[in-house]
Parts: structure tokens; C-alpha cells; sequence
């Protein structure tokens, strides 16, 4: 593809999908479009997450199993850190810790995001476009029954288990898509939306206006893979969520929740196809490599389907 494919991901299933997107087609045509919502200052360094988490995966280093973090990591720094009765709620492992250390330095000195994250994939041979969604602060905050929690807060240290009412990306509307965002969006001859969680990891990206801007002028077919799978969702608190937000937990939720924006949107084989949008089938659980290259390929076919002409 000439113009290229833009992946909008964010979360350990967003990576999945752009592990299959890198292994079916050539690097320099692919670029991740990644949510930083997720993002905050931990112990004084900046944190990343979702650009971490496809970071460790695309260049294989990823603690598969825990979905986070690095293979092999070791935890001296958290060790030292009880000792002093410094904040162990968030685990930061000891490789994990340099690239931390390393963004914050960068960004003191006055680089962006983008251009860092683009060097630690570069540095760690992954040749895919990955861009942050913005360089300035967009923040996810939930709203719970004792008030608002900052996303980290809600997702590791009270895993998941506050009510949420209300979600807000504080920050978002005066954020500016991160460079090359909007050129690749415009340019790309397929958009594809990852398995992330819609509400928490993709729906930030939308919330920067550039973005979504962008997202409505462009020509390419916008084409999403469904996290939920038989009425439920693989992985994280997107079902959860959806029930506390009065939605059901179904494809046709997730159609109504991207309706204008999706031309397409892939789901299981097993399950139904919701009214007013294209679907195409696949199992698309994806634990091996073979099932991410799959998903992949079935989403790119659907894009392709849907191109102009
Ligand atoms: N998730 C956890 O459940 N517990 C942790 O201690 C934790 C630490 C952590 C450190 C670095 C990092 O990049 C991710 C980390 N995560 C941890 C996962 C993180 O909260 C999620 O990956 C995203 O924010 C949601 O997709």
C-alpha cells in the first residue's frame, strides 16, 4: 500500500494487533498512532505506558504473560525503594526503570515525545512508525462513587474495582495531535482501529481534536477489531465498564460507540453482526503469533474491501 496503514492502539491488546500488522506487511508502511491517556509522573519520572507496552512487544522483549513490562526483569529498584517506604503500588522493574529515567532526561532538555519514542524504536530495531497522539499532557481520569481518580490510580492500585460514572481525558481539548499524526492519517489508505479498549485507550485519541478532525476528513476506510468477543471482553475493564456505563457488553455497543467514524468493524466468528456497519468475521482471540497475523490479515482485508474504487 502506497499511502500506508495507521493503527490507533493503546493497552496490551492494541499491541497484539500491531504485532500481527508488523509481521504481514513492510515496516515503512505501517505506523501506530499511540494513547498516552494513560500517561503520568510516577516517583518524578515520566511513564508511558501504552507506548512502553508496544514498545516491549514489537521488539520482543515484552513480559508476555504479564501483558506489561519486560521479559526477565529484575526489581532491586523497588527492593531499595520499600526499604525507604517510597510508593510500591506501581511496579517499575529495573530495565524498565532506564527508560523512564532516560524519556525524563530527554524531555527536560527539551525533546518531544515523538521524537524519543521514535529513537527507543529505532534503538531497539523496531522499523515501524510509533507516534504518541499528542506531546501535550492529556490525562484519563474516572470518576467513582468517592470521587476521581487518576487512570493509574484506578487501573493498578484499586485494579479496576471503583464503579465508574463518569470518564474524563483532562487536557485533551486543548492537546495538539503529535507531529506527523495528522500527515499520516491523511495520507494512509487504511485506518485501522486496534482491540484496545474503547472507552480508556482509544477513546483519548478521539479526544484530541486534531485527531478526530483528521480521522472525519480523511479518505481512507476506518476499520475496528472489536475487544469483545461472545459478550465479553478478553482482557481489562472494558466489559466491566460497559455494564457500569448502562451499555451492553456486545458488538452492536461497539458499533453505536465508533458509529460515524467506522466503516468496518471486525468481529468473531462466532458472534453476530451488528445493523448499519460492514463486519467481517475472524476468530479474533489472539494468543500466538499465528492468531495475531490472522486478525491482522482480516482486518486489512476489510479495509481493503471497503477502499474507494
Ligand atoms: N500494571 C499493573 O497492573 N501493575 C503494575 O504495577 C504496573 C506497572 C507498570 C509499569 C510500567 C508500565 O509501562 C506499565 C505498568 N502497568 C502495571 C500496566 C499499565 O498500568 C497498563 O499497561 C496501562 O496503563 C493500561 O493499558
Amino acid at each position: 500500500m502506497s499511502g500506508g496503514v495507521v493503527v490507533l492502539t493503546g493497552g496490551v491488546g492494541g499491541a497484539k494487533l500491531v504485532l500481527g500488522l508488523q509481521q504481514v506487511m513492510p515496516a515503512e508502511g505501517l505506523t501506530a498512532i499511540v494513547n498516552t491517556g494513560d500517561d503520568f509522573r510516577h516517583l518524578g519520572l515520566p511513564v508511558s505506558p501504552d507506548i512502553d507496552t508496544l514498545l516491549y512487544t514489537l521488539s520482543g522483549k515484552a513480559n508476555k504473560a504479564q501483558g506489561w513490562g519486560r521479559e526477565g526483569e529484575s526489581w532491586s529498584f523497588m527492593a531499595a525503594l520499600r526499604e525507604l517506604g517510597g510508593e510500591d503500588w506501581f511496579a517499575l522493574g529495573d530495565h524498565d526503570l532506564a527508560l523512564h529515567v532516560v524519556r525524563g532526561m530527554r524531555l527536560a532538555r527539551g525533546d518531544g515525545l515523538a521524537a524519543i519514542t521514535q529513537d527507543f524504536a529505532r534503538a531497539w530495531g523496531i522499523g515501524i512508525g510509533i507516534m504518541p497522539m499528542s506531546e501535550q499532557p492529556v490525562a484519563t481520569h474516572v470518576r467513582t462513587p468517592s470521587g476521581w481518580l487518576e487512570f493509574q490510580r484506578y487501573f493498578v492500585e484499586r485494579r479496576c474495582e471503583p464503579v465508574v460514572e463518569e470518564i474524563a481525558f483532562r487536557g485533551a481539548s486543548e492537546a495538539l495531535p503529535a507531529p506527523g499524526v495528522v500527515e499520516a492519517i491523511m495520507a494512509a489508505e487504511a485506518i485501522l482501529i486496534a482491540p484496545s479498549n474503547p472507552f480508556l485507550s482509544v477513546d483519548p485519541l478521539l479526544a484530541v481534536p486534531g485527531i478526530s478532525t483528521a480521522l472525519q476528513a480523511a479518505s481512507a476506510p476506518v476499520v475496528a477489531v472489536s475487544p469483545i468477543i461472545g459478550g465479553k471482553a478478553i482482557k481489562g475493564p472494558t466489559a466491566k465498564l460497559m455494564a457500569e456505563m448502562g451499555l451492553e457488553v456486545s458488538n452492536a455497543a461497539i458499533a453505536r460507540h465508533y458509529a460515524g467514524l467506522i466503516d468496518g468493524l471486525l468481529i468473531d466468528a462466532g458472534d453476530e453482526a451488528p445493523e448499519g456497519v460492514v463486519v467481517a468475521r475472524t476468530d479474533t482471540m489472539m494468543r500466538d503469533d499465528a492468531d495475531k497475523v490472522r486478525v491482522a490479515r482480516a482486518a486489512l482485508d476489510l479495509a481493503h474491501g471497503l477502499m474507494p474504487g
